[in-house]
């Protein structure tokens, strides 16, 4: 009797000490992830790209627009490009009011918007909804 039941308190202390962990690896990794996202949102994403004279912007859209904030050069030809990969919610539907832009995005894929060739501006976009935003500066 004695027996079974000391190692019974030793499996409660064993729990105990598995739930303290489990709760301690959470918690870093909530933390981790918090930085993470904070740095996406501060350090300018390297999404921009200059091939045969032609400025090249990628963002993602799923779930809302990665990353959120772009920088570009203004005044050379420019092509926005959208890559989805089972993109079903509603940022698979893009529009930038100021230059009169709705597009629907292929559900998996990229899909190319022609924007001429901006002037220093900052350029704001959204989703179907206006739930998820983007921007891209052009400077
Ligand atoms: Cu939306």
């Amino acid at each position: 009797m004695r027996v079974s039941v000391r190692i019974k308190l030793m499996d409660n202390k064993l729990t105990i000490a598995s739930i303290i962990i489990a709760v301690a690896l959470i918690g870093a990794v909530l933390i981790l992830g918090k930085n993470n996202s904070g740095a996406e949102n501060n350090v300018p994403a390297n999404n921009v790209s200059v091939v045969d004279g032609k400025q090249i912007i990628e963002i993602t859209a799923k779930g809302g627009y990665t990353p959120r904030k772009s920088v570009a050069k203004a005044g050379i030809p420019t092509i926005l490009r959208f890559n989805t990969k089972g993109t079903f919610d509603c940022s698979s539907f893009v529009r930038i009011p100021s230059m009169n832009i709705s597009q629907s995005l292929s559900q998996s894929g990229a899909t190319d918007i022609d924007l001429g060739s901006p002037l220093a501006n900052s350029l704001q976009g959204m989703c179907g909804m206006g739930m998820y935003p983007f921007e891209i500066e052009f400077q």
